[in-house]
């Protein structure tokens, strides 16, 4: 079964759902809720990634995630940390947080490799070439799966090299990263590639704007949960490990959907009910 990664950025800023979550009991609220509707893991953040986003201090974004991800795991909830800082990472797993999700794959800060390395924590290497403010330039590919596939490739094998077992790492293409539509969708469209590497594959569309340019009338993020749930079924078909999404809902329709149609496949053709 695909996992679904509930979101819960505990930020006043996130594209989408920005400011809803900031207070702490209301965060864990939310993350309670997700669960309840069929998340699996709570992937918690304290530092928006939008284009455009200012980055916070490290102290600030510490005050914002630990006591969130110390209260989930204490109700027995696994925690995903989304974040670019080694310190972060390391005070989360100090706190309980099994993943570390760091949407730069671990380029941001040279230490969190080492971090990585020491924790026995899983990561999550997803495709990244640059912070925000420079991600529109860094949007040029020749070929964008072959780039995209070996800059994770280089970084996974970095890791390994360093002492990781390739059991705890998870890759993902990082759409909308420096990324515009375009390369989204040839990045779906050949998600083979990459789950063809053997490691599980994670993938993060839900409510981004390359949605949005599709579905006319979705100019609110919100309104992009329909077409965010059919991406994750389409993944789900294709093989990802996990779907990381703001919608949880809807993501376990589509889902269950995609795994009653993947069971059905493996019927033989002629049985009789
Ligand atoms: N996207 C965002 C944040 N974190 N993590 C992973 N692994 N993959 C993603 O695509 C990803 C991420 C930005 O979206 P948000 O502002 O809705 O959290």
């Amino acid at each position: 079964m695909t996992e679904i990664l509930g979101i819960v950025n505990v930020t006043p800023d996130s594209f989408s759902d920005g400011g809803l979550w900031f207070d702490r009991d209301a965060a864990v609220r939310h993350a309670v809720g997700l669960v309840a509707r069929g998340a699996d893991i709570i992937d918690v953040g304290g530092e928006s990634t939008r284009p455009g986003a200012t980055r916070i201090a490290i102290s600030e974004e510490q005050r914002r995630v630990l006591p969130v991800v110390r209260e989930l795991v204490a109700r027995g909830i696994t925690v995903s940390i989304d974040t670019m800082n080694a310190a972060t990472a390391d005070a989360a797993i100090a706190a309980g947080a099994s993943i570390v999700n760091d949407v730069s794959g671990g380029l941001a800060d040279p230490e969190m490799d080492d971090l990585i390395v020491a924790s026995g924590a899983r990561f999550v290497v997803m495709h990244w070439r640059g912070q925000s403010d420079t991600m529109a330039l860094n949007a040029r590919y020749r070929d964008v799966v072959s780039e995209v596939l070996g800059e994770i490739e280089y970084r996974a094998a970095q890791l390994i090299i360093k002492g990781v077992d390739p059991s705890r790492l998870i890759i993902d293409p990082g759409l909308g990263f420096a990324k515009h539509a375009a390369h989204n969708w040839t990045l779906l469209g050949h998600l083979d590639r990459f789950t063809a590497l053997g490691l599980p594959v994670l993938i993060g569309a839900s409510r981004k704007r390359f949605l949005g340019e599709l579905v006319p009338g979705s100019a609110h993020a919100s309104e992009r949960d329909l077409a965010s749930a059919v991406l994750a079924a389409l993944a789900a078909r294709e093989g990802v490990w996990g779907v990381r999404v703001h919608d949880v809902t809807m993501t376990r329709a589509a889902l269950d959907v995609a795994a009653a149609w993947t069971a059905g496949a493996e019927e033989p053709a002629g049985e009789r009910m």
